[in-house]
């Protein structure tokens, strides 16, 4: 009989809850219910839907027990920063605010100023995004004092959702370090920064790590599902759980791809010096408190946006084979700020290609060959930046999560950085989920036995350099 743990991986674009159990030295993972994830204005900000959120968890569990699978527990991770707010009596105090609403604008910018960028990353080690948590805290400040000053707990996305499922507050470290306001070093709240920071400290709970047993659903959920399962904290940050699906970590490099590319290494300690902090690097803090080194590349987001208003359907597959056949080779600098969140995706890159003097995309093909392309540029240039700062060379990057489905993208990668790209599981970040649960019930021994569990059990597709001369035109 199948004895199996849930995992629920909410991305920004989709979520799913997919059911994994252990087999000798296999692992096998089922997609048990998948739903569509975005973010709706709602009183004029952009924000999650946290109660439809949290439905589509419990109809997921249910749909495991209906399919015989036997949960016996359950973890969730979603995409890192935002959070809510909770009264004296356990009240949400806000909605839950996507990062790319616009009320962080300027506020990054105004901290800079006054504390410059050296104190904070030599502290954080954190990559300065206009939308970390640190600065949608103080948007709440400027703009809703009352809001903080009433605030006796803060959750990030999965705590809350965990809350719900257990009664149990806690704040998981893996996705409290995106906060820009966890110390690097000590791996605790900055109490020194929040005070700074004018920010309360008494909101925040104590970390605590993936692996880590929090409790039994409650009581009433239980019988409405008709199951008693434990919680149990994956990284609740999803490109957390993605990276420690990685098996290769000391020989490769990493993109977990999807909304955004995050590229990067595994790394036993933080790389705050200069040099990281003026690329725009952030440290993570990942799964055995080993650090993700990476950078915040714009990613699929920009896909998602043309597809979602191209005037006709298209599949994110039939998109990626159609840019096989364009000729279109003009390119934008997806780091820009103006991809975050324009009005409109397709208007905001045809004028980035007019401003550059390009040839204007017009058609399905040539819009998602010029996003591809634009984006194999930016890998290349980050790969150059790591390279640069760990001094050492990698001869493999490692594509995982809905993103390495692109053949396209993937070969266009080998071809540009004369690297072996391999693809797969794009479903890495449920299975580095599953992975922190199998550890914590004892099914599993370590992260190594996982991750080589990990690269025997799931196809991984390769992609080797064919086109050397595309590598060095346009070269970073
Ligand atoms: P997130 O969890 O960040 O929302 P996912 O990991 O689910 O994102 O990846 C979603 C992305 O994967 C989509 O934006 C799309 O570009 C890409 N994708 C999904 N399926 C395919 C496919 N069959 N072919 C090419 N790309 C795909
Ligand atoms: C990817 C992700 C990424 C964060 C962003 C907010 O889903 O978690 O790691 O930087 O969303």
């Amino acid at each position: 009989m199948i004895k199996s743990r849930l995992a629920v991986d909410i991305g920004a674009s989709s979520g799913r809850v997919m059911a994994g159990w252990t087999t000798g030295h296999n692992l096998e993972l089922k997609e048990v219910h998948r739903f569509k994830n975005g973010a709706t204005l709602k009183e004029g900000h952009f924000c999650w839907d946290i109660d439809y959120l949290y439905e589509q968890i419990k109809r997921g569990i249910k749909a495991s027990v209906e399919q015989g699978l036997n949960p016996t527990s359950i973890g969730i991770n979603t995409w890192a920063v935002d959070f809510v707010l909770l009264d004296e009596h356990d009240h949400r105090l806000t909605e839950a605010v996507s990062y790319r609403d616009a009320r962080t604008d300027g506020i990054m910018e105004d901290v800079i100023d006054v504390y410059g960028k050296e104190v904070l990353y030599e502290r954080t080690g954190i990559a300065f995004q206009p939308f970390n948590t640190l600065y949608q805290l103080l948007a709440i400040k400027r703009r809703q004092p009352d809001i903080l000053e009433n605030a006796q707990t803060f959750l990030m996305v999965p705590d809350y959702l965990h809350f719900l499922l257990t009664g149990k507050k806690t704040n998981e470290y893996t996705n409290a370090t995106t906060t820009q306001l966890m110390n690097a070093f000590t791996k605790k709240w900055d109490e020194d920064l929040l005070t700074e920071m004018g920010l309360p400290t008494h909101i925040f709970q104590d970390t605590h790590l993936p692996g880590t047993k929090l409790s039994p659903l409650k009581a009433d959920l239980q019988r409405e599902l008709g199951v008693s399962l434990d919680v149990i904290l994956p990284a609740t940050h999803d490109t957390a759980s993605a990276i420690a699906a990685v098996p290769e970590w000391q020989t490769s490099l990493y993109i977990s791809s999807g909304t955004w590319s995050l590229i990067g290494i595994e790394n036993p300690f933080p790389i705050c010096i200069t040099k990281a902090m003026n690329d725009n690097f952030t440290n993570e803090g990942g799964v055995n408190y080993r650090f993700r080194f990476l950078k915040n590349i714009m990613g699929l987001w920009m896909i998602q946006e043309v597809q979602r208003l191209l005037p006709d359907e298209w599949s994110f597959a039939d998109l990626a084979k159609e840019s096989q056949t364009s000729t279109y080779s003009g390119k934008v600098d997806v780091d820009q700020r103006r991809f975050l969140k324009p009005d409109n995706m397709i208007d905001e890159i045809q004028s980035a290609c007019r401003e550059a003097e390009q040839e204007i995309p017009t058609s399905p093909g040539d819009l998602a060959k010029c996003i591809y392309e634009s984006l194999a540029v930016s890998y290349e240039k980050a790969i150059k930046q790591i390279e640069e700062t760990v001094e050492r060379t990698y001869e493999q990057i490692h594509i995982i999560g809905g993103g390495s489905q692109n053949a396209q993208l993937n070969q266009m990668l080998a071809d540009r950085t004369g690297k072996t790209v391999l693809a797969g599981p794009s479903e890495a970040t449920a299975v580095g989920n599953l992975l922190m649960q199998w550890i914590a019930a004892g099914e599993i021994v370590s992260l190594e036995e996982g991750r080589s569990m990990i690269k025997q059990s799931f196809q991984v597709e390769e992609y080797q350099p064919q086109r050397s001369e595309q590598r060095y035109a346009d070269k970073v």
